[in-house]
């Protein structure tokens, strides 16, 4: 018996040898993955950072992702296109940037007076919202995934007091997605700029206002030093996911195994981001108005009820002129009808008694 174990034994140690070896072997698969964010930036260039970390370490050394900030390989802007044609195998961005492209890739980062955070994510995994995303970037080779979120942005930063809808007509802001949309179409000027470009823009006078993120983000820029006025709540942007970027070709390359771990790492990123919003945003606002004297300022109500109503009216128009926006707006506010209706007697009438 003993004989046996020791024979048993050995063989053990022969095999481990051996799997070791094939392992050494296994030539890890490289992705690289490109940003529209600068390298390592709060939350937003956190999340591929941690995303790329985690892939490598649950495949053990298997597929390891390179992250570039926007600018290493390529401008902000162009990255839906590098995946597309495989420059890089993956993005991390959002999906109103490509509105040019594909209009109704605007409901999967966020619209104005729409779904908050907690909502989206049911819609990407529970609501159809996933099938659908996949629908609008197949044409394109690309497979979507969240990829984090924000939660309420702030509704931006200005050198003027906002009290009527007369002080937005004229107003150059940056504002990306159906927001911008909106602005234009009550007299203001949307502009699109990638995030590093902001506080230059706004402190040379090239645009008036701006809105980035939120406390955490906006700190990180110094929008504070380039503005007067912190605005809320961000009604154009009620609860921005952000999104990974996959080239198709290459995520179908990969074995079964690593599809999952790339979508499972994925997942947890996309909860990680918002946790991170949660938490860090206290502070960096205590920072920005206890030791930057930032002012805070709510926008008036009565400003609020007009830009509904005339968000409602440009989303329902730009809808009708793009089929698959059209189809995309019909789920989209038929799954809102319904979360909304429950959400009056339960997330919304708690968040009401508790003020
Ligand atoms: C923005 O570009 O405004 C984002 O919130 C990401």
């Amino acid at each position: 018996a003993l004989l046996a174990v020791a024979m048993l034994l050995g063989c053990n140690q022969q095999d481990g040898q051996q799997a070791g070896k094939a392992q050494a072997e296994i030539k890890p698969i490289e992705w690289k993955l490109a940003t529209s964010w600068p390298k390592n930036f709060p939350g937003l260039g956190m999340a591929p950072e941690r995303f790329a970390t985690m892939v490598e370490e649950m495949s053990a050394g298997r597929l390891k992702i390179k992250v570039y900030g926007a600018g290493e390989l390529m401008p902000a802007f162009e990255v839906f296109d590098a995946v597309s044609q495989g420059t890089v195998q993956m993005g991390h961005s959002a999906a109103y940037y490509w509105k040019g492209k594909a209009p109704a890739a605007q409901f999967f980062t966020s619209i104005p007076f729409g779904l908050n955070a907690q909502e989206m994510n049911g819609w990407f995994t529970y609501g159809g919202g996933q099938q659908l995303w996949e629908e609008v970037y197949a044409p394109f080779g690309i497979l979507p995934l969240p990829g984090g979120n924000t939660g309420v942005q702030m509704g931006g930063w200005f050198n003027r007091e906002i009290n009527s809808m007369e002080d937005l007509k004229g107003l150059k802001m940056r504002l990306p997605g159906l927001g911008g949309e909106v602005l234009k179409r009550v007299g203001g000027v949307p502009v699109t700029l990638p995030g590093r470009e902001l506080y230059t823009a706004l402190q040379t006078g090239a645009i008036d206002a701006t809105e980035w993120v939120g406390p955490f983000n906006d700190l990180a820029f110094g929008l504070h030093k380039a503005a007067r006025y912190y605005y809320y709540p961000g009604w154009h942007e009620p609860g921005s996911s952000l999104e990974f970027l996959i080239n198709q070709q290459a995520f179908a390359a990969l074995p079964n195994d690593l599809q999952a771990i790339v979508k499972g790492a994925a997942k947890a990123i996309n909860q990680d981001m918002l946790d991170e919003y949660t938490v860090r945003h206290v502070a960096a606002l205590d920072s920005l108005i206890n030791e930057h004297g930032v002012q805070l300022r709510q926008f008036p109500e009565d400003v609020m009820a007009q830009l509904r109503k005339v968000s409602a009216e440009v989303i329902a128009e730009q809808s009708a002129q793009d089929p698959m926006m059209e189809k995309v707006y019909k789920a989209y506010k038929e799954y809102e009808q319904g979360v909304r209706r429950y959400h009056a007697i339960s997330e919304d009438a708690y968040t009401r008694l508790r003020q």
